[in-house]
């Protein structure tokens, strides 16, 4: 019987669940781990700070519907990574965090990188923390907390790992007695649930479906298009779902065009397919999502349905099995509900007044507008992009004009709203799609400081990401917000008039690209999305301008 360390037992496993990369920074605690990866050719990528390998991790696990895994070392490198937990725990992201600790042997001695109790602070931002403390339990206790991250409501999970467990050699086990499941969603609708909402479809003359995050995460995209276009109902997505529904003829964009619908011409049915009430709904305001509407919430949470607002029917379900169900329950019915064309040509009309109306509000100076930037970006994409925003003013834009893009992901800073995770997610993206498909991180010049050094981490790794910089010379909401709060003579700490960060890219060894002229934005971007390597396309933007979803924010009216 070969005789097999610890970290070689976590290997082992972790490819046995199918993972096929890794991200983190090397240390001795962690090593073991690095050791067996080589043995049994398992790829990590190195990042230049741990916050960004988690954020790789969620990235990879956001992109391929699948685990992501974060290897940290002990003490600062899994302190490092608190962030990015709370980031995927609040996102509902299946990331394994492994994280290496002092040695059991040397349990309240002092000792380097020890003194912490990491189950502790990965509690509350992770749906399982576990400490292992013998090599023999090794795969039990991952097999569990991978189940654990991929179960719905999916999320983040903490395994923490001694030193002297990854260490640790043992014979080695029948790892097959840990097979992991795979592909169990869980029940979806009875016969009278499906019947329930096609009749509610049925009388609907102004029905919506409305994608969230559940619908890519457990794969339902092509059940949900297929119901969607066998009845005509237009689709619309928050960030997250917005890959789901981009390949439809029936794809209307973002939720947040639904505003400003005169009344009357508002949906009076929105079928929410694993969205959850909250910062993408306009919380429970009504303002999205009318309150007149009958409304179906279909979510693997219970706790999350009706949770702002009152829903006429709520399905604590996955999608995938749920839009299963209906697709099959129609085939037996006959044709149901009015013809929704009309419908269908009021919403393109509404939407269409919309960008007429951020187009007619652009007022140029010596920049670039930042609206016709994200304009050019959305048009330069080729198809199935995946597109990671980060930055908030640089978000906000990028949202009027991306419904309008072919992207198979649009991955944002989420719920945790944390300035700072796009260079990660893009990197983990980058690693977790076909050679071929682009991966374009669009962010404010303050957000991207924080990660600089990550573009020395996508060169090693020949990850070709194109991160485009809307540089405005500031922290550009706060400074914002301290002038409509407090005055312009009030503005403070929030300017950034220093560097260049095409300069810092090129530095570190990747492509840099200057834009000062809106004509020169296309050509940049089509000379860097074609030259395969990491690049940087920093576009000098205005400050003033006030993106239509920041007037939402601060209690305004779009326009
Ligand atoms: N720190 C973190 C980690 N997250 C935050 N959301 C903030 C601070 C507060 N904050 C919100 S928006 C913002 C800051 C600092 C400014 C973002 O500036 P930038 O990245 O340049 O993007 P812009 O708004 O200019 O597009």
């Amino acid at each position: 019987m070969p005789r097999v360390s610890g970290g070689d037992l976590v290997v082992r496993l972790l490819q046995q669940a199918g993972v096929d990369r890794m991200f983190g920074i090397n240390g001795a605690h962690i090593d073991a781990v690095y050791q067996a990866a080589l043995d049994h050719r398992l790829p990590i990528v190195d990042t230049r700070h741990e916050m960004n390998a988690g954020h790789a991790a969620e990235g990879y696990a956001r992109v391929r519907n699948a685990l992501g895994v974060a290897l940290l070392t002990a003490g600062g490198g899994f302190t490092n990574a608190v962030t990015s937990m709370a980031n995927a725990h609040l996102d509902r992201t299946p990331v394994l965090y492994l994280a290496a600790s002092g040695p059991l042997a040397d349990d309240q001695t002092n000792t380097l990188q020890a003194g912490l109790d990491q189950v502790a602070i990965a509690t509350p931002v992770t749906k399982w923390a576990h400490r292992v403390t013998r090599a023999s339990l090794i795969p039990r206790v991952l097999a569990r907390a991978i189940r654990t991250a991929l179960a719905a409501p999916r999320g983040p999970v903490l395994v923490d790992i001694p030193w002297d467990v990854l260490t640790e050699q043992i014979d080695l086990p029948d790892l097959a007695a840990e097979l992991l499941r795979g592909g169990d969603h869980g029940p979806g609708l009875s016969h009278a649930g499906a019947e329930q909402i096609l009749d509610l479809l049925a009388q609907a003359r102004r029905p919506v479906i409305i994608a969230g995050s559940e619908v890519p995460r457990s794969g339902a995209d092509d059940e949900l298009r297929t119901l969607a276009e066998r009845l005509g109902i237009p689709l619309m997505a928050d960030y997250e779902g917005l890959g789901a529904i981009t390949p439809s003829p029936l794809n209307f964009g973002l939720l947040q065009g639904l505003h400003g619908l005169p009344p009357g011409g508002e949906p009076d049915l929105v079928i929410m397919a694993g969205l959850r009430f909250g910062l993408t709904t306009a919380h429970g305001s009504g303002v999205l999502i009318p309150r007149a509407a009958r409304v179906v919430q279909i979510d693997p949470s219970a706790g999350e349905l009706g949770l702002l607002q009152p829903v006429s029917l709520s399905v604590a379900a996955d999608p995938l099995p749920v839009f299963q169900d209906l697709n099959r329950a129609l085939t037996l019915r006959q044709a149901v509900g009015p013809d929704p064309t009309g419908w269908q040509a009021a919403l393109r009309a509404h939407l269409r007044r919309r960008r007429e109306a951020v187009a007619s509000q652009v007022v140029h100076d010596e920049r670039v507008h930042p609206y016709e930037a994200v304009c050019a970006i959305a048009a330069a994409l080729p198809d199935r992009s995946v597109v990671v925003a980060d930055g908030a003013l640089t978000y906000l834009w990028l949202s009027e004009a991306i419904s309008e893009a072919p992207v198979s992901a649009f991955l944002c800073h989420g719920y945790l709203g944390s300035m700072g995770v796009g260079m990660g997610v893009a990197l983990g993206a980058r690693a977790a799609v076909a050679p071929g498909t682009n991966v374009v991180l669009v962010t404010g010049d303050g957000s991207v400081g924080y990660s600089l050094g990550e573009f020395d981490s996508m060169v090693r790794a020949g990850l070709a990401v194109v991160v485009v910089v809307l540089n405005n010379r500031a922290w550009g909401a706060t400074l914002h917000a301290q002038e409509l709060m407090h005055g312009k003579d009030r503005v403070v700490n929030n300017r950034l008039e220093n560097g260049s960060y095409a300069a810092a890219a090129l530095a570190l060894g990747a492509d840099g690209y200057q834009v000062r002229a809106l004509d020169e934005l296309a050509p940049a971007l089509a000379k860097a999305l074609l030259s395969g390597r990491p690049s940087c396309v920093e576009v000098h933007v205005s400050l003033d301008p006030i993106p239509p979803e920041e007037r939402v924010i601060t209690g305004g009216s779009p326009f």
